[in-house]
């Protein structure tokens, strides 16, 4: 079983294994460990990561980027709405409302879900480690936001699915570097000490998280987390992207917006340009050849001039910072490092403004880019049983309070309860006691709206079926299990119905209390990882009735024999892909990936025919030369000539069977020649030693 973690950027995607020897960042096919977040669709096959880069510009209007965002939003989202303008691929409403992606595929118009896109990437990363590995790759642990909410989740995860991947864990970005910085740390403070507080920042392309977390030895604590979700090196870009249309209309008459091409090579340029701005504070150059209409552009820049032009987006580096400080209850003294990490946090003004706040020197002994990977290749190793691993436990927060509200059919009347606050432990389960004579809904959403990142608040309904009133008429106890899992996602798990036992009282008062928390051994992490799996689909898709020792109910109290019966809960209005769609994208993915292939495999193969084209030609004029009669060299030529002439022509676009079948007859060909004995074995003594000196 191979250990994976994979860090899924808005713009830049990194891969990090675990070997014997330890945490491996890996390349992919182009020797780059970085995997643009690109997936570019052709009338025959699809590119992505660095081939789709390379279409950025020439097939724009079917060259997806940027798409991370979308996962989980409706096409009406305000956020959609204000992007789609500046994105040079359409979106599409679809029949549920969220917002797909338009291109064409296969020569015809398609329309594909966040997921799907997602899930090409993904797929993607995956065959990159699998080459890397030898061996295939289906667990791994993949990175998201810590803003990210239910319904994003849910999304990634489905992408996961769809990609064929078995994904461990959803991990927050800067838990995840924390996880990378904690656990080969030799110096933690025990676990009775005062805990060593770090501030982790990561600013990347599209966003900007910030986490205080608690380190003991052998365990880790999100104390508290902040974010800007929407400021990240891309604002940047887009101020200098704005600044320069604006001089290019005064200096050369050019409507660069009306131009998608043109204004896609800005935005690649400025971007150059702000990286190198951040290692040099001088005057830089931006030239740009052939921009629009055939005219050679220029300008000039400074980090100065730079700073004064984003000072909008400067100003809001503060206030993630000061959020998160202020929900720990630490003060300044009590931090003990500052490490940054994402790309952004190498433009000087913001590391320098991060340093300032916290009235130290930030750290950058993390890798910036690699340490999200980093981290969730640990993770993937902790819960991996097939990889031995340093013990460390993780706990994680969730960043906005929950709250269930439930009703019945016929009793008046609403209860409403925060089951989870801001910044509760997670993942987390817990019991809420509930005294109901039928079945009742639950629902569940996020109680302050105004601090979501996202424009919808509910998270889902779960309606817990089957409840009949006790013998005697009284209401019956229901125990109710909600949970936030491992991946940040909340459910109502399980429901069972408690048997009245004698004497017992009759209060209605809801009562809850802690049950499993992450902690303990490895083993037992994943042992309780499994369990809530299991526990999560069995409620989900049947919630199975049948009578069983109810645990809660054990615990400490006298030993009473408990009869539970469990409940069914049907959820619904959770958003994340029906099952037989999802089964329909797994397919199509499928699909997708052999028509790559075919188109790779007949790629490869009119590579070789053309390859030995060239070869033979060079050989030829070449070594062959005073071997071979005029004449047959002229044959050969023109056979050479012919092929190569029908490579451009009817062997432009053939199966891979016709190429191979063409390189055959040519070699064949050559072998003819060869029945003149002694000029070839010459021929052979001469290529022996010519292979020797190459
Ligand atoms: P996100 O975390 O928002 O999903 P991401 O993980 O893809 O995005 P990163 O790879 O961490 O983002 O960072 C990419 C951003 O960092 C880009 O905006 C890039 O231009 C910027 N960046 C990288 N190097 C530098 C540099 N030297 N100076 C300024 N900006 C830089
Ligand atoms: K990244
Ligand atoms: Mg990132």
């Amino acid at each position: 079983m191979s250990v994976v973690g994979i860090d899924v950027g808005f713009q830049n995607c990194y891969i990090a294994v675990a070997r014997s020897g330890g945490i491996e960042t890996i390349a992919n096919e182009y020797s780059d460990r970085c995997t643009p977040a690109c997936v570019s669709l052709a009338s025959k096959n699809r590119m992505i990561g660095n081939a789709a880069k390379s279409q950025i510009i020439t097939n724009f209007k079917n060259t997806v980027h940027g798409f991370k965002k979308f996962h989980g939003r409706a096409f009406d989202d305000p956020f959609v709405q204000a992007e789609k303008p500046k994105l040079p691929y359409s979106l599409h409403k679809l029949a549920n409302g969220n917002a797909g992606i338009k291109v064409r595929y296969l020569d015809e118009d398609k329309v594909f879900t966040v997921e799907q896109i997602t899930g090409m990437l993904l797929n993607k990363l995956k065959e990159t480690s699998e080459s890397a590995l030898k061996k295939p790759v289906v667990d791994c642990v993949i990175s998201v936001p810590s803003f990210f909410t239910d319904a994003e989740r849910r999304s990634v995860f489905d992408a996961s699915q769809i990609a064929g991947l078995n994904c461990l864990r959803l991990i927050n970005d800067t838990t995840a570097v924390a996880l990378a910085y904690g656990i080969y740390k030799q110096d933690l403070p025990t676990p009775e000490e005062r805990p060593r507080n770090v501030v982790f920042v990561d600013i990347g392309h599209s966003s900007f998280q910030v986490s205080i977390t608690a380190f003991n030895k052998g365990k880790l604590k999100v104390l508290a987390t902040a974010f800007d979700p929407y400021l990240g090196g891309r604002n940047f870009d887009e101020a200098l992207v704005d600044y320069f249309c604006e001089e290019f209309k005064g200096k050369y008459k050019l409507n660069v917006r009306d131009n998608p091409r043109a204004l896609l090579r800005l935005h690649q340029e400025c971007e150059k340009l702000k990286k190198l701005m951040s290692a040099n504070s001088s005057d830089l150059p931006l030239n740009i050849e052939c921009f629009m209409n055939d005219i050679d552009v220029s300008s000039r820049m400074n980090r100065g001039h730079f700073e004064d032009m984003c000072a909008q987006y400067l100003m809001r580096v503060e206030m993630p910072l000061k959020a998160v400080l202020e929900q720990s209850k630490l003060s300044r003294d009590d931090i003990y490092a500052v490490e940054i990490v994402g790309g952004a946090t190498r433009i000087p003004s913001i590391k320098e403004r991060i340093g300032k706040f916290y009235g130290k020197d930030v750290s950058t002994t993390l890798n910036a880019d690699e340490a999200v990977a980093r981290g969730c290749a640990l993770q993937c190793a902790i819960l991996s049983p097939a990889f031995k691993v340093r013990e460390f436990s993780i706990t994680d927060v969730a960043p906005f309070p929950i709250t269930l509200r439930w009703k019945s059919p016929t009793e008046d009347g609403l209860g409403e309860c925060e089951v989870f606050s801001k910044n509760h432990a997670a993942p987390f389960s817990k019991v809420i006691t509930f005294h109901k004579k039928e079945p009742f809904d639950l629902e569940a959403f996020y109680s302050s709206p105004q601090e979501l990142p996202y424009p919808d608040h509910r998270i889902g309904c779960f309606s817990v079926q089957n409840v009949v009133p006790q013998p005697d008429g009284d209401s019956s106890k229901v125990k109710v299990k909600v949970r936030v899992n491992v991946h940040g996602i909340f459910s109502v798990s399980s429901a069972s119905l408690i048997e009245k036992q004698k004497g017992e009282g009759e209060d209605m008062q809801i009562d809850s209390e802690p049950m499993v928390q992450n902690e303990g051994r490895p083993e037992d992490q994943v042992r309780q990882f499994l369990l809530q799996q299991l526990l999560t689909e069995l409620c989900f898709q049947e919630g199975a009735a049948g009578e069983k020792q109810d645990p809660a109910a054990g615990g400490s109290k006298p030993k009473v024999k408990v009869k539970s019966i469990d409940l069914p809960i049907m959820a619904s209005n959770i958003r994340q892909l029906d099952s037989d769609v999802l089964n329909d994208f797994v397919e199509y993915e499928r699909q997708m990936i052999i028509q790559d292939k075919l188109v790779k495999e007949s790629n490869d193969a009119k590579n070789a025919v053309e390859e030995y084209v060239y070869d033979l030609r060079d050989k030829l004029c070449g070594i062959y030369e005073k071997y071979i009669t005029e004449d047959d060299s002229n044959r050969l030529s023109l056979m050479l000539e012919d092929t190569e002439n029908w490579l451009y022509e009817d062997g432009e676009d053939q199966p891979k069977q016709v190429y191979e079948e063409k390189l055959d007859a040519l070699k064949v060909c050559i072998l003819k020649h060869e029945d003149r004995p002694r000029a070839f074995e010459e021929l052979g003594k001469k290529l022996q030693l010519y292979m020797k000196c190459v």
